[in-house]
C-alpha cells in the first residue's frame, strides 16, 4: 500500500497547520460517512426505503476534506451522489436517515428521499437528480455572495458525467466573466451509471482541462488522499475569497458500489478484479487510518471508539427513522412550492405566468 504521496502533500502549510485532534476528527468524519451509508444499504436492501440509494462509499475523503477546509461563510451544493457530502455539510443523521425512511420527521420532511438531503443551516444546498444543473444554482448563489457583498466561497459537487452537459458550460462562461467565487468539484468516477469517460468525453485524459477554455484555473488531485485534497483545495480557495474568481477541481475517485443499488450492469463495466484492487489498495479510509497509524495519532483502541461511536449514532438514527410518521396524504403539496405554502392566486390556480 503506497502512501507516499500523501506524505509529500503533509507538507503543505494547511496541512501542517493541522492539530492532532483535527486529523482524528477527519478520520471520524470519514467513518460517520461511511457508517450512515453501509446502514442505510441494510435498510433498504430489507425494502423499508423507496426509490434509488445512490452511494458515496469509496468516495468519502473528498467531501470531509473539503468539508474541513471551509469556514462558516461557505455553501456547498451537490449532485444525487451526495448523501455523504449532506453528512459531512453537518445534516444530522436522524435528519438524514428519516427522509430515506420517507418519515414526515426527515429533512425533506419525507418527500424528498436523497435527492431532498438539504441542510440551509449549514449552508447545504442539496441533492440535485438532473445531472448538472446544479452547476447552474452555484453560479447563481455565488453571485448572491458577491452581489450581496458577502464573504464566502461555493463548492458544488458534480460528477464526470455531468462535464459535457450544457448547462456546466454556461455555468464555467459566466462564473469566468462575472469573476465568481465558485469551485466546481469535477469527482471524477470513471463512470456516469454504466458509460466509461473514455466513451463520454471527447477529451478525457482530463475533465478540467475544459476550464481553460473559460479562462479559469483548473487542477487535478488524487482523491484517494486527503492531504493531497487539502493542499490543492487552498489555491482554489485562496483564488475564491481573494480574487473571487472560479476554479476547476478534478478528483479522481472510484465508487465501491453500482451507480445506484439497483444497478443490475455493475460487474459489465468494470471486472470484480478492479473492484477488489480498489477496496484493497485504494481505499480512502484505510489510506487515512494508515496515515494516522504512522503519525502515532490512532491506536486500535481509538480506532475501535471511532467505529463504535459511528455506529452508534446510525443505529440511533435507524431507531428514530422508524419510530417516525409518513407525512399526512393532506400535506402531500405543503413545502414544495411557495406559493402554495403562501395562498397566492398562483398557488392555487398553478398558473404562475398566464391568465386562465
Ligand atoms: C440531465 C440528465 N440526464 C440524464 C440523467 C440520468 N442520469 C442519472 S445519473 C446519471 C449519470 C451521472 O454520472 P456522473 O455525473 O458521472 O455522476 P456519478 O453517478 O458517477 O456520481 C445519468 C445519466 C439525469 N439525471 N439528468
Amino acid at each position: 500500500m503506497s502512501t507516499s504521496i500523501d506524505t509529500d502533500y503533509a507538507l503543505a502549510e494547511v496541512n501542517l497547520a493541522l492539530t492532532p485532534e483535527a486529523k482524528v476528527q477527519i478520520l471520524r468524519e470519514m467513518v460517520r460517512n461511511r457508517a450512515f451509508e453501509c446502514v442505510a444499504l441494510q435498510h433498504y436492501q430489507a425494502g423499508r426505503m423507496g426509490g434509488f440509494l445512490i452511494l458515496q462509499i469509496g468516495q468519502e475523503a473528498i467531501p470531509v476534506a473539503v468539508r474541513s477546509m471551509m469556514g462558516p461563510q461557505d455553501h456547498s451544493i451537490c449532485s444525487l451522489r451526495g448523501m455523504g457530502t449532506a453528512i459531512a455539510a453537518g445534516m444530522s443523521m436522524r435528519d438524514g436517515m428519516a427522509e430515506l425512511f420517507g418519515k414526515a420527521t426527515g429533512c425533506a420532511k419525507g418527500k424528498g428521499g436523497l435527492f431532498g438531503f438539504y441542510a440551509p443551516e449549514h449552508h447545504h444546498w442539496g441533492g440535485h437528480g438532473y445531472a448538472a444543473t446544479q452547476t447552474a444554482l452555484a453560479a447563481g448563489l455565488a453571485f448572491a455572495l458577491k452581489y450581496q457583498d458577502k464573504a464566502g466561497a461555493v463548492f458544488c459537487y458534480l460528477g464526470d458525467g455531468a462535464v459535457n452537459q450544457g448547462v456546466f458550460h454556461e455555468s464555467l462562461n459566466l462564473a469566468s466573466l462575472f469573476n465568481l467565487p465558485v469551485i466546481y468539484l469535477v469527482e471524477n468516477n470513471g463512470f456516469a451509471m454504466g458509460t466509461s469517460v473514455r466513451r463520454s468525453s471527447a477529451i478525457n485524459g482530463s475533465l478540467a482541462q475544459r476550464a481553460a477554455g473559460y479562462n479559469i484555473e483548473w487542477d487535478i488531485i488524487n482523491g484517494d488522499y486527503v492531504y493531497e485534497l487539502r493542499a490543492k483545495l487552498q489555491p482554489a480557495i485562496e483564488r475564491a475569497y481573494r480574487d473571487r474568481r472560479p476554479t476547476v477541481l478534478e478528483i479522481a475517485t472510484y465508487r465501491f458500489e453500482g451507480f445506484a443499488i439497483a444497478d443490475a450492469n455493475k460487474f459489465r463495466y468494470r471486472t470484480k478484479q478492479e473492484l477488489e484492487e480498489r477496496r484493497e489498495y485504494h481505499d480512502p479510509l484505510h489510506l487515512w487510518i494508515t496515515q494516522l497509524w504512522r503519525e502515532n495519532l490512532l491506536d486500535q483502541y481509538g480506532l475501535s471508539r471511532i467505529r463504535a461511536d459511528a455506529f452508534a449514532e446510525v443505529k440511533d438514527a435507524a431507531n428514530y427513522a422508524k419510530a417516525s410518521v409518513f407525512p399526512a396524504p393532506a400535506a402531500i403539496m405543503d413545502d414544495i412550492y411557495w406559493e402554495v405554502d403562501h395562498a397566492t392566486a398562483a398557488g392555487s390556480t398553478g398558473r404562475h405566468f398566464f391568465s386562465p
